[in-house]
């Protein structure tokens, strides 16, 4: 087992992952920027180093001095947690070149999965159902685009390859404006990501998100923890989270999640992973792998009982899946509301003192947070503050238990999205399941 994880990150997941180095008696490492001297992991892990000023660039993000950090405390690996360099394949590579293990996937699979033209053909490749599009990248033939398009059936989307999470995109509804949007797709990929590889896919209209958990280790042994829905986002943010999804197509899914099993596989998958589809009609289509732990992975322990930090350094360490396929058993259903402190009109961040923080409890009620009566919230970064996760034996039960514990919850000091989340649990089409995409963003217009 690993000796000394250095977590770089910040916040809940770094709690978290904290949490999860204790059960397993390994040492810690908390990284903080100046602005984070007071988080919580800081204060219960057993080093802790600044690496920098608030900013981001120059603290979570500024590899020399986590390596740095890394060598002074003598870790043996390094935890990037999910955002900040958690699918930087560069930073994977310099890890594993300074003697430390990366807590992920290896540098080229990070790098293969970053591009999304390479990762939609590994998965092709490997037997996932993918949305109807482009053969690989869009060259410059005008006549050859508009025939791609012609083929694939409007209404089509352009994304950038080096894109994701909804950044690049452009959705093309007649043949008039094809060639436009190509061209501006390819100019703004190539100055936000100095890469202007695009590609072209069917737009699906009122798809849900759905996503596969997975966890692979490094002796070839893949196991699939089933879905979750997290359909409900605003601008491309996660709002509220569950698992399973509801309501799929038994033999649909029993057939992807097999699939992503297969390709993680195939592909030599290592560590967690996400696969990320858009389900429509009883059909699901890959669009994207996130190759980190993902903020929403507590309501697919929650359905399963599998720690998934815990295997990710378990994996790390060299040591197999400690799960099999068939012992994983789904149970019951979990919600996962994300707690932002933000205002609730303008969804502007809500930086601040925390003058009283009460956390919800009882059976089957979850919350990982960092969050402490007296902390002080910094504006320097993401505004998530905390999840509050509920497990049920049915999806009713868990809701049930979701909105109690919310109007359990008590953040004072700092305006929070609570109120919202109140607002979406007793939602008619959201208790029913099942909403689509765009739900959100609709109910929150009118
Ligand atoms: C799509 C799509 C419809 N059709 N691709 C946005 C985020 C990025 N991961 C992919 N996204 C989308 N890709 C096709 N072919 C609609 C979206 C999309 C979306 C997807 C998941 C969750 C929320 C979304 C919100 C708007 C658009």
């Amino acid at each position: 087992m690993l000796d000394k994880v250095l977590i770089a990150n910040r916040g809940e997941i770094a709690l978290r992952i904290l949490r999860a180095c204790k059960e397993l008696g390994i040492k810690t490492v908390a990284v903080h920027s100046k602005a984070d001297r007071e988080l919580m992991h800081v204060r219960l892990a057993d080093e802790a180093v600044c690496i920098g000023p608030a900013s981001s660039a120059q603290s979570y993000l500024n590899i020399p001095s986590l390596i740095s950090a890394a060598e002074v405390t003598d870790a043996s690996a390094i935890h990037p947690g999910y955002g900040f360099l958690s699918e930087n394949a560069d930073f994977a590579e310099q890890v594993e070149r300074s003697g430390f293990t990366f807590i992920g996937p290896r540098a080229e699979t990070i790098r293969l999965m970053g591009d999304k033209v390479s990762a939609i053909e590994a998965m092709k490749k490997a037997g996932v159902p993918t949305v109807p599009g482009s053969d690989g990248p869009l060259g410059d033939d005008e006549g050859e685009l508009l025939a791609t398009a012609r083929r694939i059936g409007y209404p089509v989307i352009i994304k950038a390859a080096a894109g994701g999470g909804g950044r690049g995109m452009r959705v093309v509804h007649t043949e008039a404006h094809l060639i436009s949007a190509v061209t501006v797709t390819r100019t703004e990929a190539h100055s936000a990501f100095g890469d202007g590889t695009v590609y072209m896919e069917k737009f699906l209209e009122k798809p849900r998100h759905v996503e596969v958990q997975v966890l692979a280790d490094s002796q070839g042994n893949a196991i699939h923890l089933y879905d979750r829905d997290c359909s409900l986002q605003r601008r491309h943010q996660k709002v509220l989270e569950e698992a399973p999804a509801p309501g799929l197509d038994p033999d649909a899914r029993a057939k992807v999640l097999e699939a992503c099993r297969e390709a993680c596989v195939e592909i030599g998958y290592r560590g967690a992973g996400t696969f990320e589809f858009l389900y429509e009609d009883g059909e699901f289509f890959f669009i994207e792998m996130n190759t980190r732990v993902q903020v929403e992975h507590p309501v697919t322990e929650m359905v399963t009982g599998v720690d998934i930090v815990r295997e990710q350094l378990r994996i790390a360490s060299g040591l197999p899946l400690s799960i099999r396929q068939e012992d994983v058993e789904l149970n019951g259903h979990a919600f996962e509301c994300r707690i932002n402190a933000e205002d609730p009109r303008t969804f502007m961040p809500s930086p601040g003192k925390v003058t009283l923080y009460h956390p919800p409890g009882g059976l089957g009620v979850r919350m990982d947070s960092h969050l402490y009566t007296g902390y002080t919230v910094p504006p320097h970064y993401d505004s998530l503050i905390g999840k509050l996760i509920t497990w049920g034996a049915d999806r009713e039960t868990s809701l049930t238990r979701m909105r109690n514990a919310l109007d359990e919850l008590l953040v004072e000091g700092i305006k929070t999205n609570t109120d919202l989340h109140k607002d979406l649990v007793r939602d008619g089409y959201f208790q029913q399941g099942g909403v689509n995409i765009h739900y959100l963003e609709k109910k929150l217009a009118q």
